[in-house]
């Protein structure tokens, strides 16, 4: 069967790396079963013969309006789906959808008539804010990564500034490269639309949002990126586990030397 991604190198290369994640989220045991979703905004690949693809399903609802999706295409992994089937071919664990001129429903145009991740309408209420936000990122991933989630069991860590500064304080690195830090967001039915503003407030201002007993969501100009800030805001809660295993808290830096990196490195505070 020929593929959307046919004669498309620059959308194929686009979801290699997409796929390169998913591979990653399986070795490293955040994607069990068909855990976690992702979308990748491509309209930057689309050409006017995509543009007049037909549909091949029905117009479906997001659940919610969009209005700087209008026009828009996402490649979303399909629900039910597997991460590591991804990871050896996008176009059998994912689609590519349309957004339609009402900006509250999308259609699927390829490869196959895979139904999008139910986590839909959050992926895509982050999307529509990327865009508003002039950030240029394309990029949404949820995953299930151990360690962040079995913190949100915590009350102490359903905290977003307190579970911020710890995670901060376990390696230098994490402050570097996830310099907005982790916002949490309560515990709400997963795929459910009540996550969508929770979400969105915490996404507006924190790098990564932890969803209580759930899971995390990442955003990246690529997926890539949207990968390494989840896994190294996990890195940091892996060190916090493997001191406590020890036998300890882990000390954590000091604030003065979280401090010092901040300004040294001339790290952001907002996007
Ligand atoms: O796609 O992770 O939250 C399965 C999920 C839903
Ligand atoms: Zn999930």
């Amino acid at each position: 069967m020929t593929s959307i991604l046919t004669s498309r190198p620059e959308l194929k290369a686009a979801l290699d790396s997409v796929a390169e994640v998913a591979g990653y989220l399986w070795q490293k045991g955040w994607a069990e079963r068909n855990g976690g979703n992702l979308t990748l905004n491509i309209t930057e690949y689309v050409d006017e013969q995509m543009r007049a693809m037909p549909a091949i399903c029905a117009p479906k609802a997001i659940g919610v309006t969009l209005p700087h999706l209008k026009g828009c295409y996402f490649y979303c992994k399909g629900t039910g789906k597997r991460m590591r089937d991804l990871a050896r071919d996008p176009m059998c664990a994912g689609s590519i959808v349309r957004i339609l001129d009402d900006c509250a429903t999308y259609e699927i145009i390829a490869d196959n008539p895979i139904v999008p991740t139910s986590e839909i309408s959050s992926h895509l209420a982050i999307q529509d804010y990327m865009i508003e936000c002039g950030s240029g990122y394309k990029a949404t991933l949820h995953t299930h990564p151990i360690e962040l989630v079995a913190l949100s069991h915590s009350k102490e860590f359903l905290d977003s500034e307190h579970l911020t500064q710890v995670l901060w304080s376990m390696i230098p690195e994490t402050l570097a490269f996830a310099p907005l830090g982790i916002g949490v967001v309560p515990y709400a039915l997963p795929s459910s639309t009540e996550l969508v503003e929770p979400t969105l407030k915490q996404i507006r201002r924190y790098d990564v949002v932890l969803w209580e007993k759930h899971g995390t969501v990442a955003v990246g100009p690529d997926m890539m990126e949207a990968f390494d800030q989840t896994d190294v805001l996990n890195k940091a809660a892996n060190i916090y586990m493997t001191a406590k295993n020890f036998g300890f808290t882990a000390e954590g830096m000091t604030p003065e030397a979280v401090q010092e990196i901040r300004d040294v490195f001339k790290l952001p505070n907002q996007r």
